[in-house]
């Protein structure tokens, strides 16, 4: 077996990282990044390595957990990074309103577990926020709602459940605890097929899930002092870890929001039905506001559309329109291609290679 196996390591990563293998570098997945230093898993054992030489002030290319990339096994400590392979998928969100940048939360990952505690309200704007990213990261999204041992009888907790599974269209909800155990086997099981990451505000219980599948307490847990996540990080960096029943977690700092990044299409997945009806509006061009004939508010005054969800749609539409025209368009659709232009990253950085030494 090959050793990177465990962290996700298959013939299209091999074939991935040939061109790099008659170059003497190693293989590797970064199971931890911490200021411009990364910790990668190669077959020669675990090496800590600097990002530096991979990025040059390309937000879209700061290498982060979860990445697969080549590493310098020749140097000192810490080693170097010479290239990242191109991303199967990345969860990106805006750092912040004010300066227009992507930040890469995980990459490769193929399930986005978005982790929601049961205490209090349910912010469901806020889980509709997470899934258009999610959905557009390329992985495919799952709403865990924790604590359910919290919730005082049954019927209560299958209302809940309900109430996200219809903010949810095509995304499997699943109630676990990790107090009692319920549900841990199922998300185990979810977890056993390649890598996930666990997604959520602080104090949702991620870190403890992560111990849970784990089988024993690797990630510290603590106690949130105040329900409204803004109390202090218990997980400061984003963990890879490998699961005993199979599978990669990846275990991420809470975060009170996420703004979006370029997800249009994202967004449009987490209101499929809005989308669906939509379709059958008189006006092509309907806003949904007044026109004749629109599908949308019929189903508003029916009562088959909740107002709620329309709202929410409108809100995340404009947030994303406003970040897409904000930032650079032409820049980000060369990243894009970028992206997918398979093993040109990999000669680029051969080609440096070659001129630092020459
Ligand atoms: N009752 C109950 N409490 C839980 C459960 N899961 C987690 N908790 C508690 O919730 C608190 C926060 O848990 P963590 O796992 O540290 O939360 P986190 O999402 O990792 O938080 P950050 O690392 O800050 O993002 C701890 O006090 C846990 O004991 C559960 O299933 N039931
Ligand atoms: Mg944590
Ligand atoms: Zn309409």
């Amino acid at each position: 077996m090959h050793p990177l196996q465990p962290y996700g390591w298959d013939a299209e990563w091999e074939a991935e990282f040939a061109p790099f293998a008659g170059q003497a570098l190693l293989p590797g997945r970064v199971v931890r990044v911490d200021r411009g230093l990364c910790d990668v898993v190669t077959p020669a054992g675990t090496v800590r390595a600097d990002t530096e030489f991979v990025v040059p002030r390309d937000p879209m290319k700061v290498v982060c957990t979860g990445d697969w990339v080549a590493v310098d096994p020749e140097g000192g400590d810490p080693r170097y990074v010479r290239t990242l392979l191109p991303r199967r998928t990345a969860f990106v969100r805006s750092t912040s309103s004010k300066r227009s940048e992507g930040q890469i939360l995980a990459a490769n990952v193929d399930h986005a577990i978005v982790a929601v505690p049961l205490t209090g309200d349910l912010d469901l704007g806020r889980i509709e926020r997470f899934l258009a990213l999610a959905w557009e990261s390329g992985a495919q999204p799952l709403v865990v709602l924790t604590k359910a041992d919290l919730v005082p009888d049954a019927v209560t907790l299958s209302y809940l459940v309900q109430d996200v599974e219809t903010t949810a269209p095509g995304v499997p909800v699943l109630s676990v605890s990790a107090t009692t155990g319920a549900g841990i086997d199922v998300l185990a099981a979810v977890a056993a097929g390649g890598t996930s990451v666990l997604l959520g505000q602080s104090g949702a219980g991620k870190s403890t899930l992560a111990n849970a599948l784990l089988g024993e307490d690797v990630m510290d847990v603590r106690a949130t002092r105040d329900v409204d996540g803004k109390g202090r990080h218990t997980t400061t960096t984003r963990n890879l870890l490998v699961l005993p029943g199979g599978g990669v977690l990846i275990d991420t700092p809470g975060l009170r929001g996420v703004g979006l990044w370029d997800a249009g299409t994202g967004v449009g997945q987490v209101f499929a039905e809005i989308e669906e009806l939509a379709g059958r509006c008189r006006f092509q061009d309907c806003a949904h506001i007044a026109e004749p004939g629109c599908a949308v508010l019929t189903a508003v005054e029916s009562g088959e559309l909740p107002v709620r969800r329309l709202d929410s749609y409108r809100k995340l539409m404009r947030e994303n329109q406003w970040i897409v025209a904000k930032t650079d368009a032409r820049l980000r659709t060369e990243l894009r291609r970028d992206w997918k232009r398979k093993g040109a990253e990999g000669k680029a950085a051969m080609e440096a290679k070659r001129g630092r030494w020459a």
